[in-house]
């Protein structure tokens, strides 16, 4: 008989549950809704190109980028898986302006979830690799429904994190402070089964993903770094790190995490605000930061841990480096020596304080 063991992300979520010493069964419940919910998208998203279910829908999210139908689905079905389990206080998405209020009928909790639904969603349409991020805070404020003080909290206080990549296979990687632990959905029983146990980044890095196309907006410590980054040697026998670069950070998240590496997404000059960065602090760097550290790696925006860092912004962006500890804090000491022009510009962004109803 084979040592083979079967296990559920459901049995999976238990046993965590088990070693957790206050852990209630809600929490657990959480992450079986989002697994459900994953499971439904999956579907949708394979079966995108056979049904009208592409282009873009003729709406716009907050960062005016046109969302594409499988974006506003995927937003609709994490809301309602999760909209009525009464474990939440309040949810935010990268789809929406402001937090989302839990029904007036339906009973609070004392979690927030935050989540980007479909994140890298311009590459539907050519079938390259997409994702969703989520996170988990706990409720810091005292009425029944959650506030924006529930949201905007900083990573170091998550409790849960994690992704789903929909790609050659639908995998569901997640952490609750217990390990980094990945889940591959075996669809002709409609199960994600555990095929990652206890992820661990390597320590000998594979790749390095930058988007090349924006070189000439990089500020000068950067471009240095990534000098030094193409100057390495690889993994034993290889004569330097590949570069490897989809355009969807959850699929270069996910190989990097499995391969070793670095995925960055640096500031640069390419207008009067990239100077901040793209990618989004609150659902989608908080998330991955938490996860990389829970495997053993770090993240960064530049300056300090993206953990460390107190948002002030729902929709705030960040400069992310992540993934091996020694590449992320090598970027840091480059910016440290080289970047003074852009420190001088991003420090008041990243220290600012959260003002009630002011708009970054
Ligand atoms: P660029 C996708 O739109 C996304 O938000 C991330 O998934 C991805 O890492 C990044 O933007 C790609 O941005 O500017 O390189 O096309």
């Amino acid at each position: 008989m084979s040592q083979m063991r079967i296990i559920t992300i459901e049995r999976h979520i238990l046993q965590q549950q088990l070693r957790h010493p206050n852990a209630t069964g809600v929490f657990t419940n959480m992450l079986y809704d989002i697994a459900m919910a994953a499971k439904i998208i999956s579907r949708e998203t394979n079966r995108a190109g056979l049904v009208d279910i592409l282009g873009a829908a003729d709406q716009s999210n907050i960062h005016g980028e046109r969302q594409q139908k499988l974006d506003v689905f995927a937003d609709e079905i994490i809301f309602k898986m999760n909209d009525h389990t009464g474990r939440l206080c309040a949810m935010a998405s990268e789809e929406h302006d402001e937090i989302l209020a839990i029904p007036p009928h339906y009973d609070t909790g004392k979690y927030v979830l935050l989540y980007d639904p479909l994140d890298g969603s311009s590459n539907i349409d050519v079938n390259v690799s997409v994702g969703t991020i989520f996170s988990i805070h706990r409720k810091v404020t005292t009425g029944a429904q959650g506030t924006i003080e529930d949201v905007i909290q900083p990573g170091y206080k998550l409790v849960a994190a994690g992704y789903i990549v929909y790609g050659s296979s639908t995998m569901m990687v997640y952490s609750t402070g217990q390990g980094v632990h990945g889940f591959t959905l075996d669809n002709s029983v409609g199960e994600f089964l555990l095929s990652h146990e206890d992820i661990r980044i390597p320590d000998t890095p594979k790749y390095y993903s930058v988007n090349h196309g924006y070189e000439k907006y990089w500020y000068p410590g950067v471009g240095e770094y990534v000098k030094w980054l193409q100057g390495m040697d690889g993994a034993a026998g290889s004569k330097a790190i590949g570069h490897r670069y989809t355009g969807s950070l959850v699929a270069d998240f996910h190989r990097n995490l499995l391969r070793g590496g670095v995925f960055l997404y640096p500031a640069d000059k390419r207008d009067e605000t990239s100077y901040r960065g793209k990618l989004r602090l609150m659902y989608e760097a908080q998330a991955l930061a938490f996860i990389a550290r829970q495997a053993g790696g770090y993240s960064s925006d530049g300056v300090g841990d993206i953990l460390d860092i107190e948002p002030h912004d729902l929709h705030q962006r960040t400069p992310l480096f992540i993934g091996n500890r020694d590449l992320v804090q090598k970027a840091e000491q480059y910016i440290r020596e080289q970047d003074q022009e852009w420190l001088e510009k991003y420090l008041p962004f990243r220290e600012r304080k959260y003002q009630p109803n002011k708009t970054s």
